[in-house]
């Protein structure tokens, strides 16, 4: 007989997937959605699929390691964490040269184990972010708080004007609710430098200059303004307005175009769908792309201005999409409550960091993360940890990070740990279930750093304790039953929270005042560096997750893509060999083209890895955005040389 286990992806993935894992009685195990959740319907995609291959995988490490002689060897359990223990013991009188490094390769409850341990020891931790913090902080600047409308109602929309969404690639149940929304009528426009797969998502596309959309954002508002079409009642709630009028009247409609390399018909296109007096409902929605910019926070701002003063916002069908906190309905804070990090240093920047940090760093442990390979600058950071003495990775690959370690602790994987996690795009709370045990000697990261803490004589919660506060009580609106809803969950695989479907209802919004602010600078875009002209877009790749990418199919050169009449291409020679080039150095590269992107643009995929060549974040400058310290990646300019 087939049996049957509910589990959920923890990828660090806005889908949050339920799935079922299948095993027959031949021991043939399989892996597909759950038809039951209510969000992710019973589909999930070959990342989520690939968790078996990856759990069962030649190349995942499943004992300990530890480097002897410049190479790792086997060791016991006992042998490993005694020997990290001991070195965080020599350091207890020195916190701060201990540093953990933490991102969400992994997520939910339980996966707080780390930085419990971490804020225990008050320990260096990192601050800002390779992700979404700019935009984040930016929702918070306008309107007090992440929210959102429930995705569904994207349905209700009867225009989606997607701002840098690749919706064929990095959501795809955000593109199910877009293709459905336009089979009941909804128009769709795409505003983005092109070379995605939103084509056939849309029926209107929009191309930008990178990084400028804060400049389309104010013409459209701008022409709103002069021809008095901005929504009376929105103004109304507006903190900011007579400043933020005199800044939009003191740019010319001409000004901002060229800026964003866009045209008069682009504006009134966009301008007929916001501003249009008939009245349907436009969703905006806004990929994390525009926000990996210096200017990344202004961008987000002024599209959240328009959608705010066209009257799009607190409306049926309209809002903005964007991110809502993934643990808004469980309680990951547990962890907060062992202490605080002594400091923080700049992850986006954490080579530089880690070589500028006084007192320096002895000690470092990264859990969830390839940041050797993920963050910005990778080369100084690989030789920023080479000045580290002692260096602790916990993964299940021997990635960048990895290979640097002194100790490999080896985690288990998904569905081989028991998990509770949320979703930073639905309001489903997910379990992940330990359906297999985990590979070889692995073991979860709460047993890890529960073992750490016994032998550092440091008290750490069980897991029962964290379980019995693991759901957000107001959330799953279900006081007198938390223990059947732990129950639910682990019967079912998710259980659905209670939260409006309208955001920003009546227009009253997060800050003390209830208003909405509007932003009050504009900032100027610098011209690219002397022999520098091309905008390096590293965008997620299709078929993987961040780095998350088999060895074996990291073989050849690594592709770019230009458009085939880009003017940068005059006198290369397609025939000899062809680098990408930045300030920081250069790496052979494999030229494709694509008709319809930006001109000034060149697109490399993310994730390959340093030591196969296909990582690009070594020529990548350590940029910051203007709000929530982010990685500015697309900020980095390039070119192709032989
Ligand atoms: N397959 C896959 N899916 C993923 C991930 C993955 O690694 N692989 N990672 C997950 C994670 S953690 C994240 S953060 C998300 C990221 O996923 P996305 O939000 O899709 O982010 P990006 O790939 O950074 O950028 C997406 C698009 O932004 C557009 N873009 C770039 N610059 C600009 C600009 O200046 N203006 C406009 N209008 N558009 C621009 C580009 O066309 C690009 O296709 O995906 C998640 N989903
Ligand atoms: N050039 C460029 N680089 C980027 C971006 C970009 O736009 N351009 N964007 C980035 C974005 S959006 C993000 S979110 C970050 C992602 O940066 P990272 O979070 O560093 O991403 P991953 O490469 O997925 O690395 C996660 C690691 O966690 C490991 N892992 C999986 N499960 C577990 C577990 O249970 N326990 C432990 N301990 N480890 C586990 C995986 O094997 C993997 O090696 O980087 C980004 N890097
Ligand atoms: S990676 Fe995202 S879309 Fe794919 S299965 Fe996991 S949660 Fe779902
Ligand atoms: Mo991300």
């Amino acid at each position: 007989m087939t049996m049957k286990q509910i589990s959920s992806c923890t990828l660090d993935c806005q889908d949050t997937c339920s799935t079922i894992i299948k095993t027959d009685d031949d021991g043939r195990v399989s892996i597909s959605g759950n038809p039951d959740h209510p969000f992710t319907r019973g589909v999930i995609c070959a990342k989520g699929k690939r968790a078996l291959q990856r759990r069962t995988s030649p190349h995942r490490i499943t004992t300990p390691l530890i480097k002897r002689a410049g190479s790792f060897e086997p060791v016991s359990w006992d042998a490993a964490l005694d020997l990290v223990a001991k070195k965080i013991k020599a350091l207890r009188h020195e916190p701060a040269a201990m540093l953990h490094v933490r991102n969400y390769g992994y997520r939910g409850v339980f996966a707080e184990g780390s930085n419990y341990l971490f804020n225990l020891l008050g320990a260096s931790a990192t601050r800002g972010s390779l992700c979404d913090e700019a935009g984040c902080t930016a929702f918070i600047e306008d309107f007090g708080a992440l929210e959102m409308n429930a995705p569904e109602e994207l349905l209700n929309a009867g225009h989606i004007v997607n701002w840098g969404k690749d919706f064929s690639r990095s959501s795809i149940h955000l593109a199910g609710l877009v293709k459905n929304a336009r089979k009941k009528g909804c128009g769709i426009t795409t505003i983005s430098p092109g070379g995605d797969g939103n084509r056939a998502y849309s029926d209107h596309l929009i191309r930008i200059r990178p990084g400028t959309d804060r400049f389309l954002a104010a013409a459209v508002i701008k022409a709103m303004l002069e021809q008095g079409l901005a929504s009376p009642r929105a103004m109304d709630r507006a903190s900011g307005l007579a400043d933020f009028m005199a800044l939009i009247n003191g740019q010319t409609l001409d000004g901002l175009l060229t800026a964003c390399d866009c045209k008069r018909p682009d504006l009134d296109h966009l301008l007929n769908i916001y501003a249009d007096p008939g009245g349907i409902p436009v969703a905006s929605i806004m990929g994390w792309g525009i926000q990996r910019y210096l200017f990344g926070g202004e961008n987000v701002r002024y599209i959240n201005a328009l959608a705010f003063l066209s009257g799009q916002v607190g409306i049926r069908g309209g809002g903005i999409y964007f991110n809502i906190p993934s643990s808004r309905s469980i309680n990951t804070g547990w962890a907060g409550k062992a202490g605080s990090p002594c400091r923080a240093l700049l992850l986006p920047r954490i080579g530089l960091e880690l070589l500028e940090a006084d007192p320096g760093i002895k000690l470092l442990l990264a859990d969830g993360t390839n940041f050797v390979n993920q963050a910005p600058d990778s080369k100084t950071i690989q030789q920023a940890m080479e000045k580290i003495d002692f260096k602790v990775v916990v993964d299940a690959f021997m990635t960048d990070t990895a290979r640097l370690a002194d100790v490999i602790l080896p985690c288990a994987l998904d569905h081989e740990r028991e998990e509770i996690l949320g979703s930073c795009f639905h309001t489903v709370v997910n379990y992940s279930a330990p359906v297999f045990p985990p590979a070889g000697d692995a073991r979860c990261d709460f047993e890890i750093m529960a073992g750490l803490a016994d032998r550092l004589a440091l008290p750490f919660p069980n897991r029962e304790d964290i379980l019995a506060d693991a759901l957000d009580i107001n959330a799953i609106g279900n006081a007198q039953n938390h223990e059947n809803s732990i129950a639910e969950l682990r019967e079912t695989g998710f259980i659905k929270t209670a939260h409006p479907d309208i955001a920003w209802e009546g227009l009253r919004f997060a800050h003390g005042d209830g208003n909405y602010r509007l932003p009050d600078t504009l900032g100027e875009e610098a011209p690219p560096p002397d022999g520098f002209p091309l905008h390096l877009l590293s965008l997620v790749n299709r078929d993987f997750l961040h780095s998350q990418i088999p060895e074996e199919k990291q073989q050849g050169l690594p592709n770019v893509w230009i458009n085939p009449d880009s003017p940068v291409l005059a006198g290369l020679d397609r025939t000899a060999p062809i680098f990408l080039a930045t300030p920081l150095g250069r790496m052979p590269v494999k030229l494709c083209f694509l008709d319809d992107l930006h001109p000034f643009s060149l697109i490399i995929r993310r994730g390959g890895w340093m030591m196969h060549g296909q990582c690009a974040n070594h020529l990548i400058g350590p940029k910051i955005s203007d709000m929530g310290e982010t990685a500015a990646y697309y900020s980095q300019y390039a070119r192709l040389e032989n």
